[in-house]
């Protein structure tokens, strides 16, 4: 980033005020720093006990505070700057909070007396500081806590308000720290305490905005033209795509009741946040005190948090979603939580039939995308299995299932397939082409239709690497020539 750019950029942000703000802090730090090395001197009651806070990373929550008085409690949190996985095949230099996106979970309790450290990594490049919206004060903290690379500012503040916060870098340009993933959530707890529930988790969005498309490949620098016209290449739960998805989803046991602290961190969009398959038994809106109840959909503000809470009473896979829905199946904020425990078909029966309606003439539809994105290029056979799994998972499991095994009487199985196995060519060809009429697969009669999907030559022949060398098929790599060959002949 040239300083020009910054600059223009921050200009049309309207970030004057922080800019002014980071000036006058910048010298009151320094001038605290050097006169008073002992922070607890300006600590206003020196009498409470004093506890060092544990953060958690997402999306694991700190437990519940059991103590019925208020205490002063220390945060130590350390800003660093780190190249992470964005999507597979994809890396982000990220600036942190504590290492992750979104930054460590923070709680404490109304009252308590907070005495907050911000590190700045040696290694990190720019100066940061931290606006936290649990402050009363000016600038949330941001006047207080701007800390060049290598140093550590301290401030303290009385937690007056309850309620879910977030907290973010308030340094300029402030829109391209907050895209670089520098938020994070401080949940301070009213007097009373929150009622018990089983499993509290923590799940925030964000938006990115990179140079490459969505799923190209390589380490993408930011793009702040898309982040000003606010056209995010990516959106994302906890600051990745897939990072609640597979190994990594969130769960309970049927019967339990679960509460998400949702935050939004933007910098942009507004998350409508939902649960498929869920209905909220309450939604604290906004994180404040009200609450609301059986709310399908929960607005969380760019900058805002929601505490949803539900009880799940029915196993299975819920996902989690911005509703605004492009964003979940193609900009990456899907998320799952897997609930475990015995059918419960009173309240949900699964599906009890299904009739084949097919209108006449119907045709293959294609997929609309503009092109298929730059794949990243596999060098070997393993490599092909790899990124072809990331194809299948976004490309193939909806309608052919996660273990290839399809839907009998709709979708046709990958797993031990005879019509693949039999004839690959032939099946690269339906993936390049699409297929619509008859097709006997494993003496089983499809007569549906499979669309043609934009994807690129590399993609395709590592999705079927991927599908020959899984679920008892019978193994072997597809060339970028047998593609090319299948996509010029004819389509069945
Ligand atoms: C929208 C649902 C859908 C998606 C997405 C889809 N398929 Fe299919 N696929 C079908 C249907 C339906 C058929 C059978 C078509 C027919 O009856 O003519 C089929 C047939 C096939 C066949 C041949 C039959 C068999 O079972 O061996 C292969 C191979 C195949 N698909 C691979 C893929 C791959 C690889 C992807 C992802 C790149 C994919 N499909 C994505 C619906 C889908
Ligand atoms: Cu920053």
């Amino acid at each position: 980033m040239k300083s020009s750019h910054l600059s223009k950029a921050a200009q049309l942000m309207g970030l004057a005020i922080y800019g002014i703000g980071i000036l006058f802090s910048s010298c009151s730090t320094q001038a605290t720093q050097a006169e008073n090395t002992d922070v607890s001197v300006r600590t206003v009651s020196a009498e409470l006990p004093v506890i060092e806070a544990e953060l958690t990373t997402p999306p694991m929550v700190p437990a519940p505070i059991t103590r019925k008085h208020p205490a002063k409690v220390v945060v130590r949190l350390e800003v660093t700057e780190e190249v992470k996985r964005l999507a597979d095949g994809v890396d982000y230099t990220f600036w942190t909070f504590g290492g992750s996106v979104p930054g460590k979970f923070i709680r404490i309790r109304q009252n308590d007396e907070v005495e907050f450290h911000l590190l700045n990594h040696p290694d990190s490049k720019n100066p940061h500081n931290i606006d936290l919206h649990a402050v009363t004060g000016p600038g949330g903290g941001a006047s207080s806590t701007f800390t060049a690379p290598g140093h550590e500012t301290v401030f303290n503040f009385k937690a007056l308000n309850p309620g879910l916060y977030v907290y973010h870098c308030a340094t300029a340009p402030v829109g391209m720290h907050i895209a670089n993933g520098m938020y994070g959530l401080i949940l301070v707890e009213p007097e009373e305490g929150l009622p018990a529930v089983d499993k509290e988790y923590y799940v925030m969005q964000g938006d990115f905005y990179t140079k490459g498309k969505f799923g190209e490949a390589g380490l993408q620098p930011f793009d702040m033209e898309k982040a000003l016209d606010e056209k995010p290449t990516y959106v994302v739960f906890n600051g990745a795509v897939g990072s609640l998805t597979g190994d990594n989803a969130i769960t309970a046991k049927k019967g339990e009741t679960v509460r998400l602290y949702v935050g939004n961190g933007g910098p942009s969009l507004i998350s409508s946040f939902h649960v498929i398959g869920e209905i909220f038994d309450k939604v604290y809106p906004e994180g404040g005190s009200n609450v609301n109840t059986n709310v399908q959909t929960t607005l969380v503000p760019a900058g805002g948090a929601a505490i949803t809470e539900f009880k799940v009473e029915v196993p299975g896979n819920y996902v989690l979603v911005d509703h605004s829905i492009f964003r979940t199946f193609n900009k990456g904020a899907l998320g799952m939580l897997k609930v475990e425990g015995s059918e419960e078909l009173a309240i949900y029966s699964g599906q009890i039939s299904d009739k084949v309606l097919k209108p006449e003439g119907s045709t293959i539809q294609e997929m609309p995308m503009a092109e298929a994105p730059k794949a990243q290029v596999a060098n070997n056979k393993d490599m092909r299995i790899a990124l072809g799994k990331t194809v299948y998972v976004q490309n193939c499991q909806a309608c052919h299932q996660a273990e290839g095994q399809g839907i009998q009487g709709a979708f046709p199985p990958l797993a031990k397939s005879d019509f693949l196995n039999d004839n690959v060519d032939r099946a690269i060809g339906v993936v390049a082409h699409g297929l619509e009429g008859q097709i006997k697969v494993n003496g089983e009669v499809y007569n549906s239709t499979m669309p043609k999907l934009k994807l690129s030559d590399e993609q395709i022949a590592n999705v079927m690497t991927f599908v020959l060398n899984n679920w008892g098929n019978k193994g072997g790599e597809v060339t970028l020539k047998q593609v090319s060959k299948a996509r010029a002949s004819n389509p069945h």
